[in-house]
């Protein structure tokens, strides 16, 4: 895949003026952030809707007629047509907020259970690549069913293998849950062919997006997928807010996840009826603020142009690469063919949280750990990495700035 970068329009340096925080020294050193597979910073749109939202139109949505109550739904209402626009969804009402990726597995593994679609016997495949939200949810459907969780094999470069999820497909397969770029790794599936393969025997599928959706489109027709999963303080949005997509003969099947107000068309004691699709599985007041923001942010995503982030990332992850290959030691972790992203790394003698402390103390901001993805880990017989993730805003003088921080953390380790 090559994505060239538009230099007219892409402007890093313009781009960071845009994230107020990026500008402050941590430890007496200008900080370096190369924690975004955690969390994104933010710019200053969504700084400043946040605090629009609460100084012109706070109020609850969708039950009242006067008039703030009518511009708070339709604001929410609008993110949502952004969102499905973004994500290239045919219904807006197939655009579900949740609280992010984890409660998005989590509401699809709880509905299918209350629906009775899963049994005793069937199977549910993951992927051996998988943060923890979507192994967990999977592995409590299972307990609950009496379903059987069978795992999709990886190989030491960090690829899933294609011929051997084929292998183990069969008729008792009901859904397959992998994610489209995998945190730990960097990993970019073959998800589209991976759908296509598990409709073949009509399981279901769903796509964990956390890490995809901030350095790719997504077009979640195009992938065919049946559920796809996002996080909206991974895409420079709001944290406690996120998109559940759902074909909509699906959603319609399922039963709701969460009771309460808002998801209801009428309530007795007798018999309780639910509303329609998005509100069935939006229970009581949602993230107003946040499903708003996270339009913003989209917009603000679209502006600077994914394509354009896809080419600067992938220009830092080259350069990253090519810059640590020299220290001593090096072991880089995943070295899949098509990755994004991110540079997960050990280095021998020294424990990834030391050199993390140390990086810390020169204001640079690595991950260290397993990164919720200990199967990962303990595929490679490591307890963690470091990891260097990669945003719109970073430069290849960071990465520089993190080479010098390195180098000094090994003379005091070794
Ligand atoms: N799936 C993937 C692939 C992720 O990377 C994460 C978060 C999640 C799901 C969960 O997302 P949440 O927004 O519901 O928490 N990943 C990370 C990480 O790599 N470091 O901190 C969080």
């Amino acid at each position: 895949m090559s994505i060239s970068l538009d230099t007219k329009t892409f402007n890093v340096e313009k781009i960071r003026e845009e994230f107020p925080i990026l500008h402050q020294k941590v430890n007496g050193r200008p900080l370096v952030y190369f924690d975004n597979a955690a969390t994104t910073q933010k710019p200053k749109a969504v700084i400043d809707a946040i605090s629009r939202y609460y100084s012109t139109i706070n109020s609850n949505v969708h039950r009242g007629v006067h008039h703030l109550s009518q511009l708070a739904t339709q604001a929410m209402e609008d993110s949502r047509l952004t969102l499905q626009k973004h994500i290239n969804a045919r219904e807006s009402y197939e655009v579900i907020f949740t609280q992010g990726t984890t409660d998005s597995i989590n509401l699809v593994a709880i509905a299918l259970q209350r629906s009775g679609l899963i049994k005793s016997g069937d199977e549910i495949m993951v992927s051996a690549l998988e943060h923890h939200s979507n192994i967990v949810p999977w592995q409590m459907l299972c307990e609950q069913s009496g379903a059987r969780l069978v795992v999709i094999p990886m190989n030491e470069k960090g690829e899933l293998s294609v011929e051997e999820y084929r292998a183990l497909l069969n008729e008792k397969t009901r859904l397959v849950a992998f994610n489209h770029i995998s945190n730990a790794l960097g990993t970019v599936n073959p998800v589209k062919e991976m759908v296509k393969m598990a409709h073949n025997v009509d399981a279901l599928t769903f796509i964990d997006g956390a890490q995809a959706t901030p350095h790719m489109a997504v077009d979640v027709q195009h992938l065919d997928t049946d559920f796809y999963a996002l996080s909206g303080h991974k895409v420079y949005g709001p944290t406690g807010i996120g998109v559940l997509y759902g074909k909509e003969d699906i959603l319609e099947k399922l039963a709701p996840y969460r009771g309460g107000g808002e998801m209801i068309e009428s309530v007795s004691f007798e018999k309780t009826t639910y509303a329609g699709l998005p509100h069935k599985f939006e229970a009581g007041t949602p993230h107003i603020e946040g499903a708003i923001v996270l339009g913003t942010a989209i917009d603000f995503l679209n502006e600077v142009g994914v394509e354009n982030i896809a080419a600067h990332e992938a220009d830092l992850v080259h350069y990253g690469i090519e810059r640590l290959s020299s220290v001593e030691g090096m072991r880089f972790i995943g070295e899949a063919r098509n990755r994004a992203g991110l540079i997960s790394f050990v280095i021998e003698g020294v424990h990834p949280y030391d050199v993390g402390v140390l990086l810390d103390k020169m204001g640079i901001a690595l991950r260290t750990g397993h990164h919720c993805a200990q199967p990962v880990m303990a595929y490679y017989k490591i307890p963690g990495t470091l990891r260097a993730s990669f945003a719109m805003y970073n430069t290849r003088a960071e990465i520089d700035l993190m080479m010098e921080g390195l180098e000094k953390a090994l003379q005091m380790l070794r």
